[in-house]
């Protein structure tokens, strides 16, 4: 028998903070192994215990004294997602203030792991904590829907790489996919056949599936970001409800991908009325901090309209216990002390960040250019849109959140996120292709300190994910840029 290929302990997407091999404590893991759990840490220890088992078809139980050990440590003070993972010969040590940690940490264990056979963990100690709180990806239901499995099949996919914020761009003017209640023609006609792109994307959520949802996310670590997108990208809500028009004709429903044409009418009570109850109800199903109301490209509503309606709206996550998020067009008003503006502009233009940044707001950094997951990799890349540019894997990479807009440094940074527009994606396995391997791009930029950083390790690291995709079913696209294994 030969032996087995040993990983090298810094091997990991998001490479961790602090790594130091020990080659001469690699543990070679028994067929009688077995996993120890402070009680606390039971759930990952079990998730360990299958993960393990799946590799090397041991029984691998949970048992007192077992030479793999997760125990939750007394570091109030430390990052909740820190963690420290100790590799000896005789053993491994998982260790983290919380279960949010844990998780980290078996993320960074399963990727030491080989596919398939016996089992040697390279020895040595990783000490690893986040840089940024705030490590997202949006997913636009609007314009595609995709189904609760495929969801949390995505799900799935990105906590191994510590993302822990899920977007849901829920509405748009294609589709409206989130059941509310007292406003039943939002989904039953704008969720219903005929509606996303080319009318090629019908469905919604009922209340329960989005419930059902969230939890999932949040049993793999990861916060739900519901946006009902306003005043702008509303035809498929006044589609339903010509009373949410000024004029309150009917409009018809739009499956073309043009954006600007349709606003909320900022003079109208209905209106209020309307976004209230969306945004109560929203909140109510939504445990998580935040509540993204959009903001973006509101071309057909007046400078004045859009001032309206944003000092009514912009109070509503809060009355509701939510913290705003919103596109960073909302910047241009006054905002509520706890919002956060989401910075998508591929120039530095005077859009108010910097001003809400200096007045203490928090700022989400998605610059087109870099981390919008639509754009095309290439030329030949057959989906996907080029008007922030080609986004190689490169070019994902390459970049840095807190240089990005003047006035908007490390400290404003609540994190990065990685947008996905679906205008020219139909499955999850387009999905798929245009978010592997760039959002490990962004999953490093959001969790790597920033001097550990470096394209032609991250470069090398990725190699070695091609197979690891294909052995779980993930479609991704196989940039010539990397030399995969
Ligand atoms: C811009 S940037 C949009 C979306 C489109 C996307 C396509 C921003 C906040 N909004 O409405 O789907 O471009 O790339």
């Amino acid at each position: 028998m030969h032996a087995p290929t040993v990983k090298h302990l810094g091997d990991v997407i998001p490479l961790p903070a602090s790594v130091r091999p020990d080659p001469a404590a690699d543990f070679r893991v028994p067929a009688d192994v077995s996993v120890s759990a402070t009680a606390a840490a039971t759930a990952v220890a079990d998730e360990l215990a299958d993960l393990l088992r799946e590799v090397t078809g041991f029984p691998v139980p949970r048992s007192a004294g077992g030479a793999i050990r997760l125990e939750l440590d007394d570091h109030p003070d430390r990052s909740p997602e820190s963690y420290r993972l100790a590799i000896t010969a005789d053993g491994v040590t998982l260790g983290a203030p919380t279960e949010q940690g844990l998780f980290a940490g078996l993320q960074t264990f399963r990727q030491l792991l080989p596919l398939k056979g016996e089992v040697v963990l390279p020895g040595g100690r990783i000490d690893d904590e986040p840089r940024f709180a705030y490590r997202g990806t949006m997913l636009d239901l609007a314009r595609h829907f995709y189904r609760p499995a495929d969801i949390r099949s995505y799900i799935d996919t990105i906590a191994q790489f510590k993302i822990n914020h899920l977007h849901l761009h829920l509405t748009d003017d294609q589709g409206w996919r989130l059941e509310i209640d007292g406003w039943p023609r939002l989904t039953e006609v704008s969720g219903g056949e005929g509606t996303g792109i080319d009318g090629a994307g019908p469905g919604f959520l009922t209340a329960h599936e989005y419930s059902e949802l969230v939890a999932y996310a949040a049993s793999r670590h990861i916060t739900v970001v519901p946006e009902i997108d306003l005043p702008g990208h509303v035809n498929a809500a006044q589609v339903a409800y010509p009373e949410l028009t000024c004029d309150g004709e009917p409009v018809q429903p739009r499956t073309d991908p043009e954006v600007g044409y349709s606003s909320l009418c900022a003079s109208k009570e209905v209106t209020y009325e309307f976004v209230e109850d969306v945004i109560r109800t929203v909140a109510a199903l939504t445990p998580g901090p935040y509540l993204h109301i959009g903001g973006d490209e509101a071309l057909s509503t007046t400078a004045e309209d859009y001032r309206t309606f944003m000092s009514r709206v912009l109070p509503m996550p809060g009355k509701y216990g939510k913290r705003a998020i919103g596109w960073h067009e909302m910047a241009a008003v006054d905002l509520p002390a706890t919002a956060i503006p989401q910075y998508w502009r591929i120039e530095p233009t005077d859009d108010g960040v910097a001003r809400a940044a200096a007045a203490g707001h928090q700022v989400i950094m998605s610059p087109a250019d870099r981390s919008y997951l639509d754009m095309k990799y290439d030329e030949s890349t057959p989906l996907g849109l080029d008007w922030a540019g080609l986004v190689s894997v490169e070019r994902s990479y390459d970049w840095e959140p807190a240089d990005r807009l003047p006035g908007v440094g490390e400290e404003s940074l609540l994190g990065v996120e990685a947008p996905l527009w679906s205008e020219t994606l139909r499955s999850l396995a387009d999905v798929e292709f245009m978010v592997f391997p760039r959002l490990l791009a962004i999953a490093e930029i959001g969790w790597t300190p920033r001097a550990a950083r470096d394209w032609t390790s991250f470069r090398e690291r990725l190699a070695a994910f091609g197979p690891r995709f294909e052995a779980q079913g993930i479609n991704y696209h196989r940039s010539a840029e990397i030399d995969w294994s």
